[in-house]
């Protein structure tokens, strides 16, 4: 099986988030990636290339051009403005109640005042690597979706930040371009066909509902913990079904604290279910390992065994795949955990051999 990867993520090295007031250690760390490919590369049967360079449409297909040039830009504005932190953090953000009958105000110039009007939430640092690192994941989606569409059934993506919760116009939850939507769109354009995506992250893939929530040419499926206890909070609860053309293709499967590997199983049944009955002939799987039991920073009980089975149940499908890496924060046995998903997706048998205590 093919591996895009690239050694730019590394350079998005931020060290903190805030949590409850205070700053903590981050959990997406480089490491995340590296102990990914190692376990690839240990394995012996997947192939690793690094991404082409694919420029900046594809990217503006799906996001505000605003938040790009912001994005471009942060580090150096916030250097040249005189802010001295080694991480740019917002730190207000402008609800629509602030100026509620007010109409827009101007567009800020100050750099705390232009990272609030683009990231949601404050776990999400930026540092001089982010924007390179950010596109390079972008970069990796989209070769590894061309070389799906040049044949392969499968082919996964090791991308570092992750996506899901980018949306058009805002980024926040560790990620910055919604790689999925973004290589979701570009096969919408290549194949002419619908296409499905199987988010299977911990978090709801709020910005990936976002972008296609009036579409009826992309299907979003999620399982993700349910909202009304886990983050993102705001988004992912069952009832959210599409709206206007993309009413139907919006599939949201909360899943309850505690779940077990049979109650998720049979949830990614149903979602399997939606996407079969689905046109197209290619799916895109934002694979989050988040959902695993010993993660820090999720509530349910999965077991690597969960990762091997889904995978087989998915390649049942008899869809061609691309696989893109969003969460997992277990760091010791997050490279095992995706090798054995990865594993049931290519019909070969489990291996939990390697998974130290
Ligand atoms: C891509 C991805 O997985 N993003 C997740 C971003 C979650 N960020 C904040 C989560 C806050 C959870 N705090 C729970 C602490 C439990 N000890
Ligand atoms: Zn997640």
């Amino acid at each position: 099986m093919r591996v895009v990867y690239t050694a730019e993520h590394l350079r998005h090295e931020p060290r903190h988030e805030l949590q409850d007031g205070e700053a903590i250690g981050i959990f997406e760390v480089p490491e995340r990636a590296e102990t990914i490919r190692r376990a690839l590369e240990a394995d012996g049967g997947f192939t690793f290339e690094e991404p082409v360079a694919h420029g900046v449409d594809p990217v503006t297909a799906v996001h505000d051009p605003a938040m790009l040039a912001y994005l471009e830009d942060a580090w150096r504005d916030w250097r040249e403005l005189g802010e001295t932190a080694g991480e740019i953090f917002p730190d207000t953000f402008p609800l629509p109640a602030l100026r509620e009958g007010m109409g827009p105000g101007p567009e800020p110039h100050s750099p705390r005042a232009r990272v609030g009007r683009w990231c949601f939430d404050t776990a999400t640092p930026m540092v001089e690597g982010t924007y390179g690192a950010a596109r390079s994941a972008v970069d990796a989606a989209l070769t590894a979706a061309d070389q799906m569409l040049e044949g392969e059934d499968a082919v996964y993506a090791l991308c570092r930040p992750p996506g899901h919760h980018a949306a058009r116009a805002m980024f926040g939850g560790y990620c910055f371009f919604n790689n999925a939507a973004i290589a979701a769109e570009h096969l919408v354009g290549r194949t002419g066909e619908p296409v499905a995506i199987l988010d299977v992250d911990y978090h709801h893939g709020n910005g990936t509902q976002q972008i296609f929530y009036a579409r009826g040419d992309v299907l979003y499926v999620s399982l993700h913990g349910d909202p009304d206890r886990a983050y993102p909070y705001f988004s992912g609860f069952a009832d959210e079904v599409g709206a206007g053309a993309g009413e139907g293709a919006n599939v949201n499967l909360p899943l309850p604290l505690g779940c077990s590997n049979e109650e998720y199983l049979a949830n990614l049944d149903r979602g399997l279910e939606a996407i079969g009955a689905f046109g197209g002939s290619v799916l895109v799987v934002s694979l989050g390992i988040d959902t695993y039991g010993r993660d820090p920073i999720c509530d349910l009980s999965l077991t690597t065994e969960a990762y091997h089975e889904a995978g087989k149940r998915v390649a049942a499908l008899g869809r061609s795949v691309l696989v893109l890496q969003e969460g997992g924060y277990f760091v010791p046995h997050l490279g095992q955990n995706v090798r054995n998903w990865l594993l049931g997706l290519q019909g070969r048998p489990r291996d939990l051999s390697l998974l130290s205590s």
